[in-house]
């Protein structure tokens, strides 16, 4: 049966972000997924609390990067979450996104070298073991951790390009793939299911990390997912528009209207397409159909992302009773 995760970005108070992971927890959830970028509350602070108030839900970054955080420091501090939530941390890692490093004048540089060793870096870790690691990126002379670890801890790769997506499948237990759209998890799922044949992995997680707006009435969800649809139709590569047939000027005058500040306009010039392309909105039985779809083409967790709704708790509570249910 598919898992069903929550992302949350810890924009708001600590104790807010802890309330909504435990509500999910309540409602049925089994992953809660906290973002990390500087600028937010702290990611590790976030899952500690969040840790102690719960039993079940298990958690992690999704996704921390190994250019923000030194890896040894990341084994460390996922670890630590390990122990207070006694074996129920996850590590979602990922090369991190250039625009936030890059105003911290961190340099982002060969990031797929440097996920591939961070991984190696903290299982080799966790193992309690002292180690010594020559990479390309990171070099470690002698470390270890002062503990063991609780036990296995599971590794998702955050991953959109082809050599990432294959790196997870090859080194990963899980990808978590930023997509909402059948036209873009597919693809994605057809280079993940190649690699683990390749190199005869079985178990594997392959999640869609998707933009998540639900309500009871439809035209409430989609408002609310034109604020976030904007941004990701912002970012997006030339080759991901012309897939969805998004022409290239209308996303151009969204770029626009975000780099003068004017959010609420960029907002509602975002069409009917690119909301179809780039986020799960809708009813709660409008949301359940979209995600079936993924889970036909082999989706195995469905994460519920930004925005969710106005309202989390009650969003919760609702994908809880009238979604979770029909998957
Ligand atoms: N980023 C954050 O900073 N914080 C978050 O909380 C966060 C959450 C998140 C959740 C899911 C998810 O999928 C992504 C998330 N991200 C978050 C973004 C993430 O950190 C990455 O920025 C994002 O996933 C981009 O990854 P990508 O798969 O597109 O990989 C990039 C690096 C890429 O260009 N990949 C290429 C590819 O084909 O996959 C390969 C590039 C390559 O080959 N690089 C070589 C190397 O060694 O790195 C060097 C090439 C050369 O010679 O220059």
């Amino acid at each position: 049966m598919v898992k069903i995760g929550i992302e949350l970005v810890p924009e708001r108070e600590t104790m807010e972000t802890v309330k909504y992971i435990k509500h999910a927890e309540e409602n049925g959830f089994q992953y809660a997924w906290v973002t990390d970028h500087y600028n937010n509350r702290n990611v590790y602070a976030t899952l500690a609390v969040a840790a102690a108030n719960t039993s079940k839900i298990r958690m992690g970054p999704g996704v921390t990067n190994p250019f923000l955080v030194f890896p040894a420091v990341t084994a460390s501090a996922v670890a630590t979450i390990d122990e207070i939530s006694k074996g129920r941390a996850v590590m979602g890692i990922g090369a991190g996104d250039k625009g936030t490093l890059d105003q911290i004048g961190v340099e982002w540089k060969n990031p797929l070298t440097a996920v591939k060793e961070v991984v190696e870096i903290c299982r080799l870790l966790w193992k309690g073991e002292a180690i010594k690691y020559d990479g390309q990126v990171f070099k470690i002379k002698n470390a270890r951790l002062s503990y063991k670890p609780t036990g296995e801890i599971p590794v998702y790769i955050g991953a959109q390009g082809p050599k990432m997506l294959a790196l997870a499948a090859e080194l990963g237990d899980g990808a978590l793939i930023n997509a909402s759209n059948p036209k873009d998890i597919e693809p994605a799922v057809k280079i993940i299911k190649e690699t683990l044949k390749k190199v005869g992995k079985k178990e594997f997680d392959i999640v869609a990390y998707t933009s998540f707006s639900v309500d009871a009435n439809k035209e409430e969800a989609k408002k609310m997912a034109t604020y976030v649809v904007a941004f990701i139709a912002a970012a997006a590569p030339s080759v991901v528009l012309e897939r969805h047939g998004i022409p290239e000027s209308d996303v151009q005058q969204i770029r626009e209207l975000i780099g003068a500040g004017k959010i609420g306009k960029a907002a509602k010039s975002v069409t009917d397409d690119m909301l179809e392309a780039f986020s799960i909105y809708g009813t709660p039985s409008e949301c359940t159909e979209k995600m079936a779809k993924l889970v036909k083409i082999g989706v195995t967790q469905l994460v519920v992302g930004s925005p969710i709704a106005a309202d989390k708790m009650k969003a919760i509570e609702l994908i809880g009773k009238e979604v979770l249910p029909s998957l």
